[in-house]
């Protein structure tokens, strides 16, 4: 609001009316300081909430960032990688692979770099299997911990391959 503005930019010259002018003057400036100092205080508990509010909201985040690591599928500026290629996960999250440009694209696990016993068909997209559109999506969640590593296989040649480490 702009009275809480105002009152707050006031306040200075307030504070040196009082030192410098004393007597009853001192009075008046102590007046109107008191007035302004609950508006200053409601606008401290205003940052206070605002404050609290961005923390929730980044706490959020975090929280949906724990439930899903995004990957891109390509660069904005068209180069043929994951973004990013080597990233950590928790056990259990899910990863979402989401064309962002020069698609097609997919997600193949190489099946001589996942952790012994996992059965890379049923992490993988089928090689044949592409994403041809702006947006879409292919969401996996690995549970055992290990490296992983995945390629794209229209561009694997082309250095389109990624590594994930699950912890
Ligand atoms: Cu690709």
């Amino acid at each position: 609001m702009a009275t809480i503005t105002s009152s707050t930019i006031s306040i200075p010259s307030f504070t040196g009316l009082k030192t410098a002018a004393g007597g009853s003057r001192a009075t008046t400036a102590t007046v109107k300081v008191a007035s302004a100092a609950p508006k200053l205080s409601v606008r401290a508990s205003l940052k206070q909430a605002v404050a609290t509010a961005i923390a929730v909201s980044a706490s959020a985040l975090l929280a949906s960032n724990a439930l899903a690591a995004e990957v891109l599928l390509g660069s904005s500026d068209g180069g043929l990688v994951f973004e990013p290629s080597t990233f950590s996960v928790a056990s259990g999250e899910k990863i979402v692979f989401k064309n962002n440009a020069g698609f097609p694209h997919n997600v193949v696990f190489d099946e001589d770099e996942v952790p012994a016993g996992v059965d890379v068909s049923k992490i993988s997209m089928s090689e044949e299997d592409l994403l041809n559109a702006g947006g879409d999506t292919y969401a996996v969640t690995l549970t055992e911990k290990g490296t992983y590593s995945f390629y794209c296989a229209p561009h694997q040649g082309a250095g389109m391959v990624g590594k994930v480490t699950v912890n």
